[in-house]
């Protein structure tokens, strides 16, 4: 971790100036030849030699590491291969999400189409109802294999925390190998194999890959073993890439060059199903990571919320391009259901917030109506960490049990927070930002305090305030389209490689040309001291507008690309303002 300067002004953002290695800056300044804030960058990405630099701007697919490095892998890769020669039946089992469903698809595409004997019934996929059977491996999902002769099962993006369940499909002589990226429990299942980088003596050097990333590295180590071309596992790393962006895995190491070369291929040569979400969302520029964020992901995860997400695995794995049109049709429907569920259930909650006297004094939130869609909480609460930024908590009952997704600030470990609140939960589980729980009925209220409590007492007072980590200083001469082009090849961006943000400071409105647009947002022209000026827009900034008009100000923003009337010019996206001191 960096040493970092904090600058702070009650009622606004946390601006942290992030401070790299001076000598590691000075280093890379002097191998690479290219400028001082470019070197800075590189720095906070934790690159620190010429070989570094040219890896991280030149990903390359044979910077993947080795699969059967992976604990595991030897023992999965010979008993899949013994069932295939065995004509043996396989299950591949998966989670309902974007993780889980591109993950069983990759896997089960892969066998289908290399093993035609695999073909029909003696190959199936199976993934586990959201609301009847909930997360994880199923109780209902071993007795289906059981009831249909399936004798191996090979779990994706679930199964580390199944220990008991895979017992239970020994008994009947199932073999289980689990696939999983999830942090294991103490007691690790007994399973014929298990590949996980997080289990204790694995020695794969990446231990951040995404469950899908784990099913990858499983086609690509069959590849290898049956000396097939690894194209044949390259084939999927668009949906690779779409399961890092929608698990939010960090997008650096290993997890870069899946993310790289999965957006070239939604980009050059997308798989049938990213193609037609991609036409009907009407995105028409080449796929980013926030299109997979935001535009696949959602319909994908669609299925599994409203309906059964079956079909996202129908989608990415049929070839009939009249079929996936079918089905993409379809999770737009329950896409456009999930959005209006969301945007009821939020304006609920909100209302209930704006009447709630205590809010203003709480550093946490929890809300609870039982009528509300299981499927749309956790969004909802994400948007009540946007709006009141504090550790969020929304709750809603099916079944006579209240259940809830709960997501955090910047910071703030909400699985450790829930985990203290153990004793009134049934169940709970989760990662630092994002957690979900049961719990009966009556105890909601005495959970809502304790969980206040939980909170109060153990996050730092400034993690409430929203923070904005800026990468360098920057006078507005340094942004000229030589900068952006180096920029450019930091991407993709996401959590663990963010796009880059900067400070400019002492700058004004240019001869008052910055005006407020549609009462929400600024359209900045600004100017410094050396004359150099520049257009930029700053969404829902406007009651700072202000510090615009009377200047000098200080900016935060990123750099991008803005295409107009065919020319394409440098904008700034500015994040806030506030006035030079
Ligand atoms: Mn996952």
């Amino acid at each position: 971790m960096n040493p970092s300067l904090v600058i702070s002004t009650p009622g606004a953002k946390r601006w942290t100036v992030q401070k790299p290695d001076e000598t590691i800056v000075a280093h890379l300044c002097e191998a690479l030849k290219v400028s001082r804030p470019i070197c800075q960058l590189l720095a906070l990405r934790g690159i620190t030699t010429y070989e570094e630099a040219k890896t991280f701007f030149r990903p390359q697919l044979e910077q993947l590491h080795d699969p059967f490095v992976m604990k595991g892998m030897t023992e999965a890769v010979s008993r899949i291969a013994e069932a295939v020669e065995w004509h043996e039946r396989i299950l591949v089992y998966g989670d309902y999400d974007v993780d889980g469903t591109t993950a069983v698809s990759v896997v089960y595409d892969y066998l289908r189409r290399h093993y035609p004997d695999l073909r029909d019934d003696s190959l199936a996929y199976y993934i586990p109802h959201r609301y009847r059977e909930g997360y994880g491996v199923s109780k209902d999902g071993i007795d289906y294999a059981r009831e249909h002769g399936y004798n191996l099962i090979i779990t994706l993006d679930c199964g580390i925390k199944s220990a008991e369940l895979v017992r239970y499909a020994q008994s009947f002589g199932i073999d289980v190998i689990i696939c999983d990226h999830h942090l294991p429990d103490e007691e690790l299942p007994k399973a014929f194999a298990i590949l996980n980088p997080k289990q204790p003596g694995c020695p794969y050097p990446f231990k951040e890959l995404s469950g899908c990333g784990i099913g990858f590295k499983l086609v690509q180590a069959m590849c290898m073993h049956w000396k097939q071309p690894l194209e044949n596992a390259y084939r999927y790393l668009d949906l690779v890439a779409t399961s890092i962006a929608a698990d939010i895995v960090p997008i650096d190491g290993e997890n870069r060059v899946l993310a790289f070369y999965g957006l070239k291929q939604a980009a050059e040569n997308p798989s049938i199903a990213i193609q037609t979400l991609k036409k009907m969302a009407g995105v028409t520029r080449a796929m980013t990571i926030s299109d997979l964020v935001f535009v696949i992901g959602p319909r994908v995860n669609a299925a599994g919320r409203m309906d059964d997400a079956k079909k996202a695995v129908a989608l990415f794995t049929t070839e009939d391009p009249v079929e996936v049109q079918r089905i993409a049709d379809e999770l737009q429907s329950d896409n456009t259901d999930r959005r209006e569920k969301d945007r009821e259930t939020t304006e609920q909650a909100m209302e209930m917030l704006r009447n709630d006297a205590t809010r203003e004094s709480r550093k946490s939130t929890v809300v609870y109506d039982p009528d509300w869609h299981k499927g749309v909480v956790g969004i909802v609460a994400s948007r009540l960490v946007e709006k009141f930024y504090r550790p969020t908590i929304v709750l809603t009952q099916s079944n006579g049990k209240v259940s809830g997704s709960a997501r955090s600030v910047m910071g703030f470990n909400i699985y450790e927070a829930l985990h203290a609140c153990r004793d009134l939960l049934e169940a709970y589980g989760g990662h630092f930002y994002a957690a979900g729980m049961t719990l009966l009925p009556e105890k909601v209220e005495t959970f809502r305090n304790r969980f206040e409590e939980v909170v109060a007492g153990s996050i730092a007072p400034e993690l409430l305030t929203p923070e904005i980590n800026i990468d360098a200083v920057l006078p507005l001469s340094a942004i000229k389209p030589a900068f952006f082009n180096l920029l450019h090849q930091f991407e993709p961006f996401g959590p663990g490689n963010s796009r880059p943000v900067f400070l400019s400071r002492g700058v004004h409105d240019y001869r008052g040309l910055s005006r407020v647009v549609k009462d929400a947002h600024i359209r900045f022209v600004v100017h410094d001291k050396n004359g150099v000026s520049m257009d930029g827009i700053g969404f829902g900034l406007a009651e700072k507008f202000p510090y615009v008009q009377t200047g000098p100000f200080d900016m935060v923003y990123s750099v991008e690309e803005n295409e107009f009337q065919g020319a394409v010019r440098l904008q700034l996206k500015v994040l806030d303002v506030r006035p030079s001191y």
